[in-house]
């Protein structure tokens, strides 16, 4: 009998759905009845690819299924966390974009629809975004109750700087496409349907270069250009387990799971 064919990649929850095309992964966010929110088997399922890539693979290309990129942190398991699992848990996310952004090769997110709260950090992982014009960014963890854990207090002032990003979460503002773009959350813009595309010509442009050259842009230079991070990382992870435990927050999430708390929907 002939052996099973050896799988590619590593195996991936039902949320995640991936593809090679050449020297390009393709990582799709497949859970758009729940738009794409992230669960914890779903970012513990990103890490696994993130770790594992397959040699030969030169750039990942991440998109979202259905009509929005991503609702973020999955609320819906955010019940009854004590503080310590609450560190636990955002330093789980911090661990697995880790992977991304320091991981073995340059990524290319599209973004469409949602890209709010985790969906935002997951986006401000990879190097490059491409936007499509339904895009939208928002913070919305203040009228939840709750605070960012999944590295944006790092990442997002970098791309967009601290007194913008304490306009998103303290007014719960929202950028449309074209103003995302001119405050730096995206390297492109593109029209609504043209993302993935886009995304793959750019991961392929990419995936043509010197591998050292890619390794030292994404290794390399961010550590001269910036600090260290890892007191960021740390600091937001306690922030947001003691935001999590409030009593706050818990009728908040609650609010939104029984259908009472605001959508978080264009300006
Ligand atoms: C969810 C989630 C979610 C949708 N967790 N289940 N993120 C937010 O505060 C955004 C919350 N979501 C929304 O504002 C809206 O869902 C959207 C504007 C993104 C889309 O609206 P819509 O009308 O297309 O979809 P929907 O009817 O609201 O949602 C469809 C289903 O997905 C529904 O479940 P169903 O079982 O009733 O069908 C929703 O409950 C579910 N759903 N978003 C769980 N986020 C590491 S810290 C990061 C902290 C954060 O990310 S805070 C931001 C959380």
């Amino acid at each position: 009998m002939a052996k099973p064919a050896k799988r590619e990649f590593p195996k991936l929850p039902t949320s995640l759905a991936v593809k090679r095309q050449g020297d390009i992964a393709i990582l799709s966010l497949a859970r758009p009845h729940k738009r794409n929110a992230l669960d914890d088997t779903t970012v513990i399922g990103i890490e696994r690819f993130f770790a594992a890539l397959p040699k030969g693979i030169k750039a990942v290309v991440m998109h979202g299924r259905g009509e929005h990129f991503s609702a973020g942190l999955d609320l819906s398991e955010l019940t009854e966390r004590s503080v310590a699992e609450g560190v636990e848990h955002s330093r789980m996310w911090h661990r697995a974009f880790a992977h991304i952004e320091f991981g073995k090769v340059p990524v290319v997110a599209v973004l469409h629809g949602a890209v709010v709260g985790g969906g935002l950090e997951l986006a401000a992982a990879a190097h490059i975004r491409v936007a499509e014009r339904s895009a939208y960014y928002a913070l919305p963890e203040g009228s939840r109750g709750i605070y960012v854990g999944g590295g944006a207090s790092v990442r997002v002032p970098k791309l967009i700087g601290v007194t913008r990003m304490m306009d998103m979460m303290l007014t719960g503002r929202t950028y449309d496409a074209a103003e995302g773009q001119a405050i730096g959350f995206s390297h492109y813009l593109v029209a609504s349907g043209k993302g993935l595309a886009k995304g793959i010509e750019l991961a392929e442009r990419i995936a043509e270069n010197a591998p050292l050259t890619n390794f030292a842009v994404m290794h390399v230079l961010p550590r001269i250009a910036e600090g260290d991070a890892a007191g960021g990382y740390l600091a937001e992870s306690l922030m947001a387990a003691i935001a999590q435990g409030s009593a706050d927050a818990k009728a908040r999430l609650k609010d939104f799971l029984e259908k009472r708390g605001k959508k978080v929907l264009r300006g």
